[in-house]
């Protein structure tokens, strides 16, 4: 078995649930085991500057794969993700590099150990130290190398295991809405987020939903932006779904929803979204 350690970036659309769906593919994996994960990290982007912001974070793996298997499965699980090689360093839905095999050093063209250019990012060395405080890149130690580098442009936004698949039923493109400031604040801190609205298109860069009942991953918050009028369909997704808690918005509280969601055993929450995020309270 050998340690290895794997960073993770994405910057287009559902970063968040883009760095999500890494991790829990890596963790289906039997020849793989995750030891440790860090934090979901904001951070500047680098070499192509002209680009969005990207979410970074740093995994620990115990692998029984020699390293160009290990690089193989990490592609695979890009490809999963949508990810298209267009542009050296340009934007890209889902990034797996291979920054430290045990201390294995390669210098081959499909593959260089450790990662070439770990020891000089930020958004490297700030989520590896968090997991490996003694981290060590070669002969050199990670800390002094982030000492000399600075944490600039890099920011710690949520734990991995706080980080939310939240959808927003009556997500909208319009700036002005409530459920597009909640959308965009929830994406600010780290959070994966589900557009659900009637025409299923894109919303703030994330690819939407026409149903909740359209979206076949697990969620754990629904924020409901939509009057009690047209709840009903929506409570019976829900039933399916089965979300941790649902959000009734301010406008939107409806006893007999809310009292059949709490039936089956779903937390309910009479809230302003934003005013939770704001308070802490999320
Ligand atoms: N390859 C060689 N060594 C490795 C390795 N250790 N790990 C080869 C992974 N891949 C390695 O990578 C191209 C090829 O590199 C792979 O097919 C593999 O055979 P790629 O991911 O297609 O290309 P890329 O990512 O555009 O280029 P590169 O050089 O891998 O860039 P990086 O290092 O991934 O940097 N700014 C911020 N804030 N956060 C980021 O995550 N990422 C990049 C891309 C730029 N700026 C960024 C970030
Ligand atoms: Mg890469």
């Amino acid at each position: 078995m050998a340690e290895a350690y794997l960073g993770l970036g994405s910057n287009i659309g559902d970063k968040a649930g883009h760095l999500k769906a890494a991790l829990s593919a890596l963790g289906r994996i039997e020849q793989i085991q995750v030891s440790a994960v860090s934090s979901i990290y904001r951070t500047e982007p680098l070499g192509v500057v002209d680009q969005d912001a990207f979410l970074n974070a740093v995994v620990r793996i115990e692998t029984e794969f020699e390293p160009l298997e290990l690089l193989e499965r990490c592609l695979k699980i890009e490809r999963s993700r949508g990810r298209e090689r267009l542009e050296r360093w340009g934007p890209r839905t889902l990034d797996i590099d291979l920054l430290l095999f045990g201390e294995r050093i390669l210098d081959e063209e499909r593959l260089t150990l450790p990662h070439p250019f770990a020891a000089e990012r930020a958004f490297v060395l700030e989520p590896l130290l968090e997991i490996w405080p003694k981290a060590k890149i070669g002969n050199s130690d990670a800390r002094m190398l982030l000492e000399a580098l600075g944490t600039g442009g890099v920011e710690r936004l949520i734990g991995f295991g706080e980080c939310e698949t939240v959808a927003i039923i009556g997500a909208s493109s319009k700036p002005e809405r409530y459920s597009n400031r909640a959308q965009r604040m929830l994406m600010d801190r780290g959070y994966s987020v589900v557009p659900i609205s009637p025409l299923g298109g894109e919303i703030l860069g994330v690819p939407g939903h026409c149903s909740i009942g359209s979206f076949d991953g697990k969620l754990d918050t629904v924020t409901l932006y939509l009057g009690p009028a047209r709840q009903d369909s929506v409570v019976r997704d829900l039933l399916e779904v089965r979300p941790k808690r649902v959000i009734f918005n301010p406008g939107t509280e409806s006893a007999k929803s809310s009292e059949t969601l709490q039936a089956a055993g779903i937390e309910i929450e009479e809230a302003c979204t934003l005013v939770l995020l704001q308070t802490g309270q999320f």
